[in-house]
């Protein structure tokens, strides 16, 4: 068990703060931020802003003076690489530093870049491992889940009332969540590459599904606008439809989707997909996900109504973080939506069994972000290391 000291951590935290700067700017790459330390006080700093854009390490460098980094530590969430790729090697920009020891969380999980700290080590770099590697993990779920998988990280959002309603008998559902929860659901979708939903909430909603984070600086990138749509029967003058609204959209549908209707949607600039059924009459979203993950979709945002919500967390599974905002009322009525629908589990011992990470509040609502059961997780090794401790961290927040 390796034991970290304060100032360590506090440079690392320093770097992971800075790594958060690039949330929404970095896909298909990771959220990286790096330190530099001497003497025991920060000469400089740099994150990761961009692909093509220097990396977090690169970054921090070019911003010391090069008598600065001469002896120096450096701390980045990430392992650094060793490959040329849309820039060069950071491993031959910290070792031509003078870079004494690298401090870095995980290890890089990209195939080409990886082995950064066994070439640091070579050029005479002490390396040491783990420090906040759960933190570090965290941060970087989606670039670590879709660099093992090849398929993007599933993030679930709902919201309902006291009483697990999503919508009242009437179908009345505009607002249950408050001002400041949907605030946060936009910052989400900023984040993702994917916003992901059903045709019944495409058709009762018209949802624009842009990301409209509160008082962010102006997207660089929309998400990509996804919709389930097996017969393609969407009227096509939804604001989803419309590109002026958002990112790109992609219209999956079913194998005997009509032809007209494909060409219709595809000569809009609508990419539409062809998708097995599950075998419950519903498009497979274990298909869904794997073609989206050969677009390099390594997050999506799945905002269901009942339906969805229920394919996605119960029949089929592929939740691997669920945030669900619980609205201080009670709507009542057998007919009003919960939050999942479907057939439901018989037995409690079927039950999707979940981990509460984290309880905040959000305005007047109360926000959960729950780990459901067979979420992913990363291989053996990769996170088991001094500094693993218990898997989440169940915060309460004023
Ligand atoms: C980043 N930013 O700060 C670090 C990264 O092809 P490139 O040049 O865009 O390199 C991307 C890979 O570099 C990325 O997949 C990851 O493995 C590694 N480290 N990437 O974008 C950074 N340190
Ligand atoms: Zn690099």
């Amino acid at each position: 068990m390796i034991h970290w000291t304060d100032k360590e951590r506090t440079f690392m935290k320093e770097a992971l703060r800075l790594a958060r700067r690039g949330w929404g700017l970095v896909s298909p790459n990771p959220l990286v931020g790096a330190v530099i330390v001497r003497k025991g006080k920060i000469v400089s700093t740099g994150w990761h802003s961009g692909p093509g854009l220097p990396h977090a390490e690169a970054a921090a460098l070019a911003a010391a003076g090069k008598r600065q980094t001469v002896g120096a530590e450096l701390y980045v969430n990430l392992e650094p690489c060793r490959h040329t790729g849309r820039t060069g090697p950071c491993t031959d920009l910290i070792v031509a530093a003078g870079i004494e020891k690298v401090y870095y969380s995980i290890p890089d999980p990209n195939p080409q870049a990886r082995g950064g700290a066994q070439a640091l080590e070579d050029a005479g770099v002490e390396t040491r491992r783990g420090l906040l590697a759960r933190e570090a993990y965290d941060l970087n779920q989606f670039f670590v889940k879709w660099q093992f998988t090849r398929r993007p990280f599933v993030i679930l959002k709902t919201a309902a009332s006291l009483d697990g309603k999503i919508a009242t008998r009437a179908g009345d559902s505009r607002w249950i969540s408050s001002k400041v929860a949907r605030n946060y659901s936009h910052h989400l979708r900023a984040g993702v590459d994917a916003i992901l939903i059903g045709r019944a909430t495409a058709a009762k909603d018209d949802p624009e599904l842009s990301a409209r984070p509160w008082g962010r600086r102006k997207m660089h990138r929309e998400p990509m606008r996804c919709v389930l749509d097996p017969g393609l029967r969407l009227p096509a003058s939804l604001k989803l439809f419309d590109p002026s609204y958002g990112g790109p959209t992609v219209s999956f549908c079913a194998p005997d989707a009509p032809p007209a209707a494909v060409a219709e949607l595809s000569a809009a600039g609508v990419r539409v997909i062809h998708i097995p059924w599950d075998g419950r009459g519903r498009l497979s979203l274990g298909k869904v996900l794997e073609a989206l993950g050969e677009l390099e979709v390594q997050s999506v945002l799945i905002e269901p109504g009942a339906t969805l919500a229920a394919s996605a967390l119960l029949d089929e599974g592929v939740a691997d973080l669920v945030h669900v905002f619980i609205a201080p009322m009670f709507l009542g009525g057998q007919d009003a939506p919960s939050m999942l629908g479907g057939a439901g589990v018989e037995k409690l011992t079927d039950a999707r069994g979940a981990e509460i990470l984290r309880i905040a509040r959000k305005g007047p609502d109360i926000h959960f972000v729950v780990r459901p059961q067979g979420a992913f997780t990363p291989p053996p090794g990769f996170l088991d290391l001094p500094e693993d401790g218990p898997s989440g961290h169940l915060e309460e927040e004023g």
